[in-house]
């Protein structure tokens, strides 16, 4: 039950154990924990108008889930875990959006998230042990306040929308979308002049679907960038019954990757084979499709001569598939290894290009220099008139959620004053200098290099079993040592300089993408398995590396 009582500023405020902020599948789940399993009072803070978080956001064409189907999803309820069936291989955001409002609906979950509302400012109230958070309405004034001993962001690594600060865009006389911030009822590109920027995942993604109705899809491309094909399709009875009949073993294995996918990484070296048995594998996994590639040997991602052979295999199938040479030639011309940015998946992104409503355009060697109002012009003077333009351009990711919430933690310290150079967390849940507070997939945490709905059980679960600990102990306040967030910024980045990740110099798991941001490899790469033996110890010693005060 939670209380209105007056708080010492001037309107009341309303008073819970826990405050979430973020409906996605980790404040859902967070909620569910904290409110039906420890009885506590707890809310949860969503901007959107509805559940899912980025499947809430992210509704761009042609966008759909790089994990396969059978594993993206919430496993910790036998019930839950066994009545959803999926319908393609790589599920498509509507139905993505359904199952998170399946598990709201299965929980009863919406009664305690207050839509519409975003979290302004968060503040720890050291006289009172409490977070103080103040909120904003869905048109943009001041909104209920809370105040809460718990606070737990649940806000996604990947939801501040990073739209690139190219001057003239407030003059563009056409319309123009981030990916990210997509309008609910679509977008009509009929016999439309569209040009889209960036080729990442989701401008791979987006690239094919868009080219089916525009006038004309001019993709302009700053990094060329690998891609595998998804081989998408409806999921077949027979792979259906094999969900139904192996459910638990699945879970295992996806618990027990590194990846927290359902598929296990070969024990084999690239160098273990004649480059005819490597050309095999390759050519078989390039058939099955999907993010599997990456585990067709096991130093794909640590030993660069052994990704050089997949690098090349897989710019080879791009110079097959593009029939233009010079096209061909710039989307092959990749300048990083395979897999050290997210390796995107796709469904026919490569052939889109052969259609001649498709044309490339590479502003690496010639940048986007301004947008005008009938387009964007670059730096050579080249001028590409637009009706539509699309940003595809990525997040700031990992940090740039938090950061946007405001959170003052003890002593007036901010975030954005702590992770001046970089964040620094506690295993990638906890900041030094602000108590009670729990970040969900934060940076220092697996979070993207694995299949999010399993790191973040573990996360939720981890959090739920502190928070009961310190309840039963009579803590009132938890928070990591200096000391112990130093040693774990170390450890991840040991982690990140054992692998190739750090080669992608440009890449958004290093900020890089981000100007001014600072330049630290953010995600966790030592493995989930490996993680979550990290945290359980941690738990087992009493939350060795936490100072707790009564
Ligand atoms: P990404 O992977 O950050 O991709 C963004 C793309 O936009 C990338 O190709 C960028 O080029 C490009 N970009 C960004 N700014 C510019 C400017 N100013 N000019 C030209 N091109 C630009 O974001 P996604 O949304 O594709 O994917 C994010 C994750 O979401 C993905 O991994 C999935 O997990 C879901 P760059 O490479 O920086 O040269």
């Amino acid at each position: 039950m939670s209380t209105a009582v007056p708080d010492r500023a001037e309107s009341p405020a309303t008073v819970v154990d826990a405050l979430i902020i973020g409906a996605g599948f980790s404040g859902m789940y967070q909620l569910h924990c904290l409110r039906d399993r420890l009885g506590m009072s707890a809310r949860v803070l969503e901007q959107g108008d509805g559940v899912g978080g980025t499947w809430y956001w992210n509704r761009y064409p042609g966008a759909r889930c790089d994990s396969e189907s059978h594993s993206y999803c919430l496993t910790f309820d036998k019930d839950l875990y066994e009545s959803w069936e999926w319908s393609e291989r790589y599920p498509e955001q509507p139905e993505i959006l359904r199952y998170m409002n399946h598990v709201a609906d299965r929980f009863d979950l919406r009664r305690d998230i207050r839509f519409g509302t975003r979290v302004t400012a968060a503040r720890w109230d050291a006289r009172a042990d409490r977070w103080t958070v103040e909120t904003a309405d869905a048109e943009g004034g001041a909104g209920e306040r809370f105040a809460a001993t718990w606070l737990i962001t649940a806000v996604g690594c990947l939801s501040s929308a990073n739209v690139p600060k190219l001057p003239g865009l407030e003059s563009f006389a056409g319309d123009w979308y981030h990916t990210g911030q997509w309008p609910h009822d679509g977008v009509d590109f009929s016999g439309k002049r569209v040009g889209q920027i960036g080729t990442g995942s989701t401008g791979i993604q987006a690239v094919p679907v868009i080219a089916e109705t525009a006038g004309h899809l001019t993709v302009f491309q700053r990094t060329a960038n690998y891609s595998i094909p998804a081989r998408n399709a409806p999921l077949t009875p027979e792979f259906k019954r094999y969900i139904r009949e192996n459910r638990p073993a699945i879970r295992e294995l996806m618990q027990s990757t590194p990846n927290g996918h359902a598929f296990a990484i070969a024990d084999r070296s690239a160098h273990d084979m004649t480059p005819d048995e490597r050309e095999a594998v390759y050519a078989a996994a390039w058939e099955k499709g999907g993010l599997q590639f990456r585990a067709t040997f096991r130093d794909l991602l640590v030993d660069k001569a052994a990704n050089d052979t997949a690098a090349d295999f897989l710019k080879r199938k791009i110079r097959e598939t593009v029939k233009d040479p010079e096209t061909a030639r710039l989307l092959s011309d990749i300048d990083h290894p395979f897999a050290t940015k997210r390796p995107p998946i796709d469904s026919h992104y490569f052939e889109a290009f052969n259609r001649p409503n498709v044309s490339l355009v590479d502003v690496r060697s010639d940048p986007i220099e301004r947008i005008t109002p009938t387009g964007l012009t670059l730096r050579s003077g080249a001028e590409h008139a637009l009706d539509v333009i699309v940003f595809a351009t990525g997040f700031d990711a990992m940090t740039g959620p938090l950061l946007n919430i405001g959170i003052t933690g003890r002593d007036g310290l901010t975030l954005k004053e702590a992770w001046r150079e970089g964040p620094k967390t506690y295993l990638g849940l906890g900041v030094a200098g602000f108590p009670n507070l729990f970040t969900v997939t934060g940076p220092g945490s697996p979070s993207v290099l694995c299949n999010m709905p399993v790191a973040i059980e573990q996360h939720v679960e981890w959090i739920t079993d502190c928070i009961a600990a310190m309840r039963e102990k009579g803590v009132s306040r938890i928070e990591p040592a200096a000391e112990a967030a130093e040693g774990w910024v170390a450890h991840v980045n040991a982690a990140a300089d054992a692998t190739l990740l750090p080669m992608a110099g440009h890449s958004w798991y290093l900020g890089a993408n981000i100007p001014g941001k600072p330049r630290v490899f953010m995600p966790y790469a030592g493995g989930m398995a490996h993680y979550r033996r990290i945290c359980d110890d941690v738990a087992a010693k009493g939350y060795e590396g936490f100072v707790k005060s009564a």
